[in-house]
Order: structure tokens, then C-alpha cells, then sequence
């Protein structure tokens, strides 16, 4: 079988599981690897831009649970991208759950400052009902259908039990501040609403020890020293594929895949590392002949949203100086909303605060707003000043402090990328652990005749627990390498000879 001493290996996609995927088959041996990228970049959704001189991270943001088994923390450290303070056993011990311990500040839509007394109980219940959703992900039925229902419910029943002692506008204030933890939330997942995230589904998603860290020097150091490692031709940029013509009779039920210029590449294998969102909008032309039903339908139901940044610089702070997270609080939305009604006049209302980027002498005086689901994607839509205004206005509302002014806005639009089509993905309503199965099997399916592993599945959204996260985009590129690597050990008695690595 001379194919199985040196196969062709095409990947679609230069992010993070592209690239881990090439990394791992070339050390391994593989010398016929390429990887196709539609954009003149690598690194996807992993993506460092500038604002004025200070670094602003457009995409990924921090590393989830660093510690021993997150694989970015581990290359990171290896290429000594991170600081100090995060490498220490201390920190790679903090098991926070997801919920990183940052200072708040909370302003309410009059201008007032909350007292944080009063916010603690709201934050202390929120997680506590979020913790309590991972009880959902065996059983089949719940009572509710998706986890907004579970913590709208849940919430006004434990405030009406537990708040008694406080009056009613601090009452009414600490429901209208679940509204803003459910915009939190929204961000967190990626999701429109928390209404669209499935209960049963939610509780695999899986947190690593670790309290978040950055990298100091951008994200993409990461992309740069990983792509250091792999033959310096091995992407081709600028190159969109358009169809993956797999089982193709024409070549022996092989693979061919075409590129938007028309050119044509026969291949053995191909891994789609392309997002949920990309996938959703273009499969019926992606791939020829068709997906399977099931594969189809999975992709369906499970989720991809949009979450974007809006970063705003002030020439001083206006903010307290041990504060890492500010929350806006809107006085009308007692009724534990996390989408707005008339999204064109209210879409700011879904921007649920900022965190703070520190250190203050790396970034300057910058805050990173977030917003996501439809009121995001409307904001891509208006223009630079209208988003400035926007920004301005809030602030100066919440704050009760007419002349704060920033000095610059820059923001995200994820959604309107055409190879990303939003964020990342989450477990949408009704999906199951079947449904990330599905999305991750290669095709043609097992138990066809044809030649196996034509077309291989990786990319964040097919990791079963680490979806939406960089840590679990490179583990699916590794995985999906390994399938390969095992489907030749058998065939390949020795190592390729001309792998650098
Ligand atoms: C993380 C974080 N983070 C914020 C924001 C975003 C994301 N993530 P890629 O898309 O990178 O690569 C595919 C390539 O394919 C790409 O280059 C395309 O151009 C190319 N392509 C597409 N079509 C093509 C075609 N036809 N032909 C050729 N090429 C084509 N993750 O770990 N920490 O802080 C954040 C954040 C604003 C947008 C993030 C974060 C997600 C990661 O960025 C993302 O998963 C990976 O980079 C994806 O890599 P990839 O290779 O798969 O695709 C309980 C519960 C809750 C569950 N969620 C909790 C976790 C919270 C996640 N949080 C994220 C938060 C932020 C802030």
C-alpha cells in the first residue's frame, strides 16, 4: 500500500486544532501534511490586536483552569509565555469552578453605587444554582427545559425565601442584578439567551484547576511558537476551500477537496477544523455528497453564538483601584431578563459590564466591555462613532458623571466574520453527549465499505467537555491526529526520516 507509507494529509483551517493536528502528525512521521487557510492568518479565533501601543486580546482571552492537565498551559510555560505568578503550584492548585474570585463594583441606571453587601447574596445564589445544573446532565427528564428556566425559577423562589430581611428596593435591586448575571452567562456561553442553553447537556462541559491567566505578550504567542516547530510552507494562506468531494468514485472513494480559485487537491484524508458556525451555514455546499442525517442534525441542535469585546480606553480611571469586574445593573428588569425587547433602541442594555485589564502599567486605563447573543451582532452592524456614543452615554449614566469621556472604542465582530459566523459554541436545547459524538465522527461512517477516515472532524466545538475553549480546540486537533496515527501504526513499520521535530 504505498499510501500508507507517506499519506496526504490535508487540513481545512490554520487555528489552534489545525495547527496542533499538523504539529502532531508531522512529528509523528506524516510528510505529506498541508493545511488550508482561507485568511492571510493562523490562529482563527485566537487573534492579538493593538490598541494605540498596548496589546487587546480580539478573540480568546485567558487560559481556562491552568494547570498540569490544560495542554495550553503546559505549551505555554514550555515557551515561557506566561508570567511568574501564574506558574506557581499555589495557582495551578485554585480550584475555582469556573468563576474566577475578581473584585467587584456594581452601578446601578440612576448612577448609583451598589453596595457590595448587598450584591454578595446575588453572586453567592448564582453560582450556587449554576453548580447545581451539573445534577442535570444524567438524568433524562428535568422540569425544566433549559437552565434559564431552571435559574429564573429556582432564583425568585430562594430570593423569596432567603431576602426577607432586606427592603424592597434592595430587594428589587438584587433581582434586577440576576438579570445581569444572566447576561454574564450569555457571555460565558456564547448563547442569545440562557434559555436556548440545554440543561442535561450543560453539566458536561468540565472546569480545570487553575485561576485564569493571560499572556502577558498576546495570545498568539502561542500560534507563533507552535507554528515555529512545523515546516515553515506547511499552510497555504488565502486559499478558501469550497467543497470536500469525499467517497468520490471518480478516485477510488478518495477525497477531493476545491478550493474557491478552482484549484483541486486529491487527498486521503482531511480534517475540517472549519467552526460550528461555519459548518451550520455551509455544509449543504461544504460537502459533497451531503452529511449523514444524523451528523446533520446534531449540528443543529447544538449551539454557536456570538460574544464580542468593546474595549474602551480613559485617559484616568474612573473606577477603584482593587476592582477587576464592574456590573451594570438596569432598575427595570426585575424580571430576570438576559435579551432585550426591541434590540435596534435597546441592544446596549445586553452589555453586562467590563472587566478591567490589569496590569495597568501593561495595558493603560482600558476596560473590555462584553456583549454577546443577537443585541452583539446588531452592535457589528452600526459604525464606529454610533458604538462610541453607545459606550459613552451608558457610562455616563451608570456612573452619574457627565463628562467621563473615553478616549478610544475598539470592538469585536465576530458574527460578521465570514469564517467564524460568531464565537463559540454551546450546548443548545435538546442536545445530548450523542450529539457532540456525532459531530466529532469521521466519516464515511463504520461499516461502509469505503475507504475509511476520508474525513475527520476536529475544531472547539467537537471536544466533548473542553468545548469553547483554546485548550479544548488543540486536544480535538491532537485527537483527531492520533486517529490517524493509529490507523497507520499497524502499516507503518518505522518513523518517517525527514521530520524536524
Ligand atoms: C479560551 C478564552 N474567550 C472570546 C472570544 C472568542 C473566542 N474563546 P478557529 O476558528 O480558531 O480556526 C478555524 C480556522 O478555519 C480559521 O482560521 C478560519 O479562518 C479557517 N476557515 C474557516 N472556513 C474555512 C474554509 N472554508 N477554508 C479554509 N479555511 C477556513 N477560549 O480558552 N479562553 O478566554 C476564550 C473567547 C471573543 C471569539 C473565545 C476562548 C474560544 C477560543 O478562541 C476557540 O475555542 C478556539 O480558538 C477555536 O479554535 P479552532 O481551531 O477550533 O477554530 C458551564 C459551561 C460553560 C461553557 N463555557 C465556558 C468556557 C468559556 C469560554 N470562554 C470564552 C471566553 C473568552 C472570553
Amino acid at each position: 500500500m504505498a499510501q500508507s507509507k507517506s499519506p496526504t494529509i490535508v487540513i481545512i483551517g490554520s487555528g489552534i486544532s489545525g495547527i496542533a493536528a499538523a504539529q502532531r502528525l508531522i512529528k509523528d512521521g506524516f510528510s505529506n501534511v498541508r493545511i488550508l487557510e482561507a485568511t492571510p492568518r493562523s490562529g482563527g479565533r485566537v487573534k492579538t490586536g493593538k490598541m494605540g501601543n498596548n496589546i487587546i486580546e480580539i478573540g480568546a482571552n485567558w487560559i481556562h483552569g491552568p494547570s498540569e492537565e490544560n495542554p495550553v498551559f503546559c505549551l505555554a510555560r514550555h515557551y515561557g509565555l506566561l508570567d511568574p505568578q501564574d506558574l506557581t503550584p499555589e495557582n495551578q492548585a485554585l480550584d475555582i469552578g469556573g468563576h474566577p474570585p475578581w473584585v467587584p463594583s456594581w452601578f446601578s441606571s440612576s448612577g448609583q453605587k451598589l453596595n457590595a453587601e448587598d450584591m454578595y447574596p446575588v453572586q453567592e445564589m448564582f453560582v450556587e444554582l449554576l453548580n447545581e445544573t451539573a445534577s442535570f446532565c444524567s438524568q433524562g427528564q428535568t422540569a425544566w427545559t433549559n437552565v434559564g428556566d431552571f435559574i429564573r425559577s429556582e432564583a425568585r423562589k430562594r430570593a423569596a425565601e432567603r431576602w426577607t430581611d432586606r427592603d424592597a428596593t434592595t430587594r428589587s435591586l438584587q433581582l434586577c442584578a440576576i438579570s445581569n448575571m444572566l447576561k454574564v452567562e450569555c457571555c460565558v456561553n456564547g448563547s442569545h439567551t440562557m434559555d436556548q442553553v440545554g440543561l442535561e447537556a450543560f453539566g458536561h462541559y468540565k472546569t480545570l484547576p487553575g485561576l485564569d491567566c493571560t499572556f502577558p505578550g498576546g495570545y498568539e504567542g502561542l500560534i507563533k511558537n507552535v507554528m515555529s516547530e512545523l515546516p515553515s510552507d506547511v499552510v497555504t494562506y488565502r486559499r478558501p476551500v469550497c467543497c470536500i468531494h469525499w467517497n468520490d468514485t471518480a478516485r477510488g472513494g478518495a477525497v477531493t477537496i476545491e478550493c474557491q480559485d478552482g484549484e483541486r487537491i486529491d487527498a486521503d484524508h482531511v480534517i475540517v477544523t472549519v467552526s460550528l458556525g461555519y459548518l451550520k451555514k455551509h455544509h449543504s455546499t461544504l460537502f459533497h455528497p451531503p452529511l449523514p442525517l444524523h451528523k446533520l442534525h446534531s449540528i443543529q441542535r447544538l449551539g454557536f453564538g456570538t460574544n464580542n469585546k468593546i474595549f474602551v480606553e480613559f485617559d484616568s480611571p474612573w473606577w477603584d483601584d482593587d476592582c477587576e469586574v464592574i456590573h451594570l445593573v438596569w432598575e427595570d428588569e426585575e424580571d430576570m431578563v438576559d435579551s432585550v425587547a426591541d434590540v435596534q433602541r435597546n441592544w446596549i442594555k445586553k452589555l453586562f459590564g467590563f472587566t478591567v485589564l490589569k496590569p495597568t502599567e501593561r495595558y493603560g486605563h482600558v476596560l473590555c466591555g462584553w456583549i454577546a447573543g443577537h443585541e452583539s451582532e446588531y452592535m457589528e452592524t452600526l459604525s464606529e462613532q454610533a458604538v462610541t456614543h453607545a459606550m459613552t452615554q451608558l457610562i455616563r449614566k451608570f456612573t452619574g458623571n457627565p463628562t467621563v469621556t473615553p478616549r478610544r472604542v475598539l470592538r469585536s465582530q465576530w458574527f460578521q466574520d465570514p469564517w467564524t459566523c460568531g464565537s463559540y459554541s454551546y450546548p443548545g436545547q435538546g442536545c445530548s453527549a450523542h450529539d457532540l459524538n456525532n459531530l466529532m465522527e469521521p466519516l464515511p461512517l463504520k461499516g461502509t465499505r469505503s475507504q475509511p477516515l476520508q474525513v475527520l472532524f476536529a475544531g472547539e466545538a467537537t471536544h466533548p467537555c473542553y468545548y469553547s475553549t483554546v485548550h479544548g480546540a488543540l486536544l480535538s486537533g491532537w485527537r483527531e491526529a492520533d486517529r490517524l496515527i493509529s490507523h497507520y501504526s499497524s502499516v507503518r513499520p518505522t518513523k518517517q526520516p525527514n521530520s524536524k521535530l
